[in-house]
């Protein structure tokens, strides 16, 4: 039976970078999903009858807030929800599902690399058509409709059993509980050589790949272990848990710093990887070499073609702004596109459905392709293996001859995590208030050349997006860039990010802080960190 329910807005709900975030318990005052999903559904148009592909990356109240979407989703008219089994749908396989079935859209819950758990952080993300996050109208629409909303539509049925797979039916409405991997490892097998991989890996290549008890364990152990051959315990932390067993999902040198200790260790394997808490971000590490997101992005562009579903060559590359330019050198030697976007997956989509780009990447380990709408971690620890599998040479080998034909982009970004949000947004305005006066000044040995405030204008729909971050370049092409997170849940976060670019192949081989030590210290300088937050140092480097 459908049920009008009336309630009051709560006016907090605004999507950030990545959909709206927020703690558990404000998820679960009264009405709060509800409200966040009938706001979702009153800002589309058309979808009576049509399919909504739900899933989530298994966090605390995952499979409460599905079944509330799913009710809800019955009483609003759609004809059909698919819905991963146990809840589970990683975020590229919740795109590459909505692409395949033609779904009008979908609704993944996650909070991506945020912790999990009853006092931790839960999210809700919409996804369009094409596969990929709401663009900026759509967030728009969906945070005016939140905070006038009087009423929401559910439907009064007992919850869906979703460990069964199988098809059910609610309220006029099929719900078919599908396998969350099937789809998404069908996909990889078509892009990739798996058979050239599966002889790399009989042959003795030992990959290790940290699942981080979130939600890449399941695909990674059909795919790695099953279909690829590696032996059982190649795969770690495979079990997705509600709470992540207590740590940060989020692949970088400090929450996966075991697996990093181990890649630099004396039995160390021959490539090491690990994902995020939803699935979209990988962190890959050769024998003895960390390889950055950025240099990533840049060395799979340059070896794409190395791979079936790339080998007629890749039409454009994109890369968010703060993204270090490695891969605009590759695209200027390949002789194609290069795209500059602000922070956030949802402003690849245009440019990967016209065939604008084929791969984009993100500084923050997201790196992907057009064969969904959404970064995707796997994708890329699969390509990377392909590309080992045809060049026969080691990670460390690719790296290095990569930085000899390109240069170097030393590149770090560092983070100050739960910073007064006053102080925060004071910084920043402090900094747009020098904009104009920093070209021309020098700090020692660095002489700014031109600084703004990053704005995009989007090639395909002309949406303009302001206000994405402060730039701050100097002679000879370093830069640092500040910008405010969006995806946090407590307090701002002050995001720095540096690069300087070195040709000299015989300066390669100099630590990546202390290569950038002048610029940091810049940075400090222009902006007055240290004074203004209080913080004498940042929370993570990466
Ligand atoms: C961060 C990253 C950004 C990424 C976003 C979502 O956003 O910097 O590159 O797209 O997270 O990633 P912000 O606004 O906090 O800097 V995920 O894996 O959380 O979907
Ligand atoms: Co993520």
């Amino acid at each position: 039976m459908i049920r009008t329910v009336t309630t009051t807005p709560y006016g907090d709900q605004k999507p950030g970078t990545s959909g709206l975030r927020k703690k558990v318990p404000v998820f679960q005052q009264k009405n709060y999903a509800e409200n966040f999903i009938q706001s979702i559904f009153d800002s589309l148009e058309g979808f009576k009858g049509e399919t909504l592909v739900i899933g989530g990356d298994g966090r605390y109240y995952n499979r409460e807030v599905i079944q509330i979407a799913i009710k809800m989703a019955a009483a609003n008219g759609f004809g059909r929800v698919l819905v991963g089994r146990g809840g589970i749908l990683s975020t590229p396989a919740a795109s590459n599902v909505i692409r395949k079935y033609k779904a009008f859209g979908g609704i993944v819950l996650s909070a991506s690399h945020n912790p999990g758990g009853p006092t931790e952080d839960f999210g809700i993300k919409y996804n369009i058509g094409n596969g990929g996050p709401a663009p900026e109208k759509v967030t728009d629409a969906i945070y005016a409709r939140s905070q006038v909303i009087d009423s929401y539509k559910t439907s009064d049925v007992a919850d869906i059993n979703l460990d069964a797979e199988g098809t059910q039916e609610l309220d006029g409405m099929t719900v078919t509980v599908i396998d969350p991997v099937a789809d998404y490892a069908e996909l990889m097998e078509n892009l990739f050589d798996f058979a050239a991989i599966r002889k790399l890996i009989s042959g003795g290549f030992r990959v290790v790949f940290d699942a981080m008890s979130a939600v890449t364990g399941p695909y990674a152990k059909e795919i790695i272990e099953k279909r690829l051959g590696a032996p059982k315990g190649s795969v770690m932390n495979f079990i997705p848990l509600p709470d992540f067993g207590g740590h940060h999902p989020d692949p970088n040198l400090v929450h996966a710093r075991a697996l990093y200790e181990t890649m630099m260790g004396p039995d160390a394997p021959d490539f090491g990887a690990a994902s995020d808490g939803d699935g979209d971000r990988n962190l890959v590490i050769g024998r003895g070499i960390f390889i950055t997101p950025s240099d990533s992005l840049a060395m799979l562009a340059a070896n794409a073609h190395l791979a079936p579903g790339y080998a007629k060559g890749i039409a454009g590359i994109a890369r968010s702004m703060p993204t270090s330019g490695a891969a605009d050198r590759v695209a200027e030697k390949l002789g194609i596109g290069i795209y500059e976007t602000p922070t956030g997956w949802k402003f690849f989509g245009n440019l990967l459905d016209e065939g604008m780009a084929t791969i984009c990447g993100e500084e923050s380990a997201g790196t992907g392709s057009n064969h969904v709408r959404e970064k995707d971690g796997l994708w890329a620890v699969l390509l990377w293996l392909n590309i080992l599998a045809v060049r026969k040479e080691s990670a460390l080998d690719i790296v290095q001859k990569h930085w000899a034909t390109y240069g170097r982009n030393y590149y770090s970004r560092h983070d100050y995590e739960e910073v007064d949000s006053d102080a925060a947004n004071g910084l920043m305005a402090n900094l747009r208030d020098q904009l104009a006066s920093l070209p021309g000044k020098s700090f020692g040995a660095l002489k700014v050349a031109t600084s703004d405030d990053f704005a995009y204008n989007d090639p395909v729909d002309h949406s303009v997006s302001k206000n994405q971050g402060v730039r701050i370049l100097f002679e000879g092409g370093s830069r640092v860039v500040f910008r405010l997170s969006g995806t946090g849940t407590s307090g701002a976060t002050l995001r720095v990010y540096i690069e300087r670019f070195e040709p000299d192949a015989a300066r390669h081989g100099i630590e990546t802080q202390e290569a950038l030590a002048d610029l940091i210290a810049v940075a400090d300088e222009i902006a007055g960190i240290k004074a203004r937050t209080g913080r004498t140092e940042p929370s993570v480097i990466t």
